[in-house]
């Protein structure tokens, strides 16, 4: 087993994700901010001024997924059969990408979210020779979806690029389920230890039991006893966060805590969701947090969706009749 390689190809797809989430340039060690690549039109991009090292740009500041094209590579939904999801990642010039680097064992995760934080799934897509990415589609019913691209274009650096999905059809928003540190899923009771903070590391630690009993032998699953997956209410913001210790290193036990280094970048509430495997299949837990100034509690009137059940922003009918709106 190369445990070295994997080891290392883990910690740059660290790197690369807490860089481009948290915007700590400190922790990318290598990446250094080149002044030309603040122009993410095409053609600034040349494949051989970059060697992987380094592209980051003025966007660096901001957490993942928020924008469907950043540094020259956009993300596109293409038609497909039904049920059926497809995307095309397209590159510096202007053609879909058909060569990524694997991270965490694959070479696309495709995450998905309604904009109310539920319907939570992550996938692994296949890429078609033209470079058409095609899965099972995860859409799993009516309502407006976030889907995240997390990818690293060979040549280029970790990204994670977002676009919204509409599925027609009637749609019952729901409230963002009330803070809680403990939760089941399939049988299994996961607890939460540990409170994220806005703009520092905090260790997050979920401890997984099954029938009361602590389970001890979970199974790796994308070369971790765990992956968390975090989105702000609000914005859906994307923060992907891996564990700390991998499978087989001699000191990370397989259960019961899996622990995180997490840094969120605002006070504001987060869904967590965690995936593990245990039994040969994978699990999703869901928690919500509050990071920072409790003031920020989410309620069910806080909720977008509580007071614009069709739209995904709250103000986008009201705002306009409303005081201080700002059309002048
Ligand atoms: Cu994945």
């Amino acid at each position: 087993m190369n445990t070295a390689t994997k080891l290392s190809g883990f910690a740059l797809g660290l790197a690369a994700v807490f860089g481009t989430a948290y915007g700590v340039g400190h922790l990318a060690g290598p990446v250094t901010p080149a002044a030309d690549t603040r122009h993410d039109s095409a053609g600034t991009h040349s494949d051989d001024s970059h060697d992987g090292g380094g592209q980051a740009t003025a966007t660096d500041h901001l957490p993942g997924g928020l924008l469907v094209s950043d540094q020259g590579y956009t993300l596109q939904p293409v038609a497909a059969p039904t049920g059926e999801f497809a995307f095309r990642i397209t590159g510096p010039d202007g053609a879909p990408v058909t060569r990524y680097d694997v991270a965490h064992d694959k070479r696309m995760h495709l995450i998905v979210a309604r904009r109310d934080l539920s319907g939570f799934r992550h996938v692994h897509p296949e890429l078609d020779a033209d470079g058409t990415w095609r899965v099972d589609s995860p859409l799993d019913g009516p309502g407006v979806w976030r889907a995240f691209a997390d990818f690293t274009p060979s040549g280029g650096e970790a990204l994670t690029l977002g676009v919204d999905v509409t599925v027609p059809g009637a749609l019952a928003p729901r409230p963002l389920p009330a803070p809680a540190t403990s939760t089941t899923v399939d049988g299994y009771t996961v607890t939460l230890g540990g409170t994220p903070q806005p703009g520092r590391t905090s260790t997050l630690t979920l401890t997984i039991s099954r029938d009361g009993k602590p389970v001890t032998d979970l199974e790796p699953y994308l070369g971790a006893y765990g992956h968390l997956v975090a989105l702000r209410q609000g914005d859906l913001a994307y923060l992907h966060v891996h564990p700390e210790g991998v499978p087989g290193d001699g000191r990370t036990p397989a259960g019961p805590a899996v622990s995180f280094a997490a840094e969120v970048p605002s006070t504001g509430a987060y869904r967590l969701y965690l995936d593990f495997r245990h039994g040969g299949a994978v699990h999703t837990a869901e928690f919500t947090v509050v990071a920072g100034d409790t003031a920020a509690a989410p309620t069910a009137a806080a909720t977008p969706t509580a007071t614009a059940p069709a739209a995904p922003t709250p103000t986008a009918d009201a705002g306009h009749g409303a005081p201080g709106h700002g059309h002048s």
